[in-house]
């Protein structure tokens, strides 16, 4: 009910400047091209809303983009997350569920803030977003270790991190804010200092490999529900690198002791199963990198994304 259940509007980030490695900007072309596109509608029936192609922005990109409070390329970012929170506001307005195919993490900003929005709008209701990866992609500029803004993206989708300038994150509004009681983690497994004490500080539910390993994946994503609430509208922003490098090796920031295919692939047929789901991101696969396994690294995104959209059960 909270979205139609049949139509999928689906957005091709091809971008990279939230990180510093090429290649993830190729992504969401591999993905399309190894049939993910033809399964969602063939397979799982979907009527799928896409304007064919991958968008680059290029038109809007800043001409000059010096580092700010340390985030490197925090213009670009800003400029493309702002058209994709467009893009993707139109799609969830409408009732369709919103895949989002990345392109590194930073492009969430754009996503969760387009889905959040849209969300309060049609139903009036907070989204909760679940976060699978091996981070927390929550340093504040300031607490950074690298400037990269894809490690950042849920500092500014919370307003842990606020920035005034309109060009770099200020045009975020309330209402395509998110509230950090209805964020919960799955997967973390390599979070700075900072990060760590932020979670705390700010009570932020959050499951790591040593809580997968001590309770099961089953019991994590039952507990991980049960705390965003029962029928709350789910944005779920699966990071490829949750999973152990063995399934997803193609990817810009690799951790070893990692999710399975099969406990990502059932995080995500729990997701759909609530019948909540309601925005979908898919980022950091990188097929450049580890070049052998990124044939391996693509179908695992494509399984991820059937798994969350209905390819569940017998
Ligand atoms: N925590 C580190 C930083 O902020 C690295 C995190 C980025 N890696 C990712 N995001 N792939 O999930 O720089
Ligand atoms: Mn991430
Ligand atoms: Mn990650
Ligand atoms: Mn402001």
């Amino acid at each position: 009910f909270l979205s139609k259940p049949n139509q999928l509007g689906l957005v091709a980030v091809g971008f990279s400047g939230g990180q510093g490695k090429p290649g993830v900007e190729s992504a969401p072309l591999a993905l399309i091209e190894a049939g993910l596109i033809d399964q969602l509608r063939d397979d799982l029936g979907y009527e799928i809303y896409h304007d064919e192609k991958v968008h680059f922005y290029e038109s809007i990109l800043p001409a000059s983009d010096p580092d700010h409070r340390g985030m490197k390329k925090p213009r670009t970012v800003s400029a493309v997350t702002r058209q994709l929170s467009q893009q993707v506001y139109d799609h969830a307005k409408e009732g369709r569920l919103a895949l989002t195919l990345g392109g590194d993490h930073s492009i969430a900003i754009g996503s969760i803030s387009g889905s959040a929005k849209a969300i309060r709008e049609r139903l009036g209701r907070e989204i909760a977003v679940i976060w699978v990866d091996a981070h927390a992609d929550i340093n504040t500029p300031e607490l950074s270790p690298s400037g990269n803004i894809h490690g950042m993206p849920m500092a500014f989708l919370t307003r842990l991190a606020h920035e005034e300038k309109e060009d770099i994150f200020g045009w975020l509004q309330d209402d395509q804010i998110v509230n950090t009681r209805k964020l919960v983690y799955i997967g973390l497994r390599d979070v700075d200092r900072g990060e760590k004490k932020l979670l705390r500080d700010n009570g932020i539910k959050a499951f790591s490999m040593h809580d997968i390993d001590r309770y099961g994946i089953g019991r994590v994503v039952e507990m991980a529900l049960a705390h965003i609430g029962n029928d709350t509208p789910i944005h779920l922003s699966f990071d490829v690198d949750a999973l152990d490098p063995q399934w997803a090796p193609s990817t810009g920031t690799p951790v070893r002791g990692g999710l399975t295919l099969r406990e990502g692939d059932f995080i995500c047929e729990c997701v759909h199963e609530t019948g909540n789901l309601v925005a979908m991101d898919l980022v950091e696969v990188n097929p450049s990198l580890a070049a052998p396994g990124a044939a391996e690294t693509i179908r695992t995104g494509c399984s991820l994304v059937r798994s969350a959209l209905g390819d569940t059960l017998l």
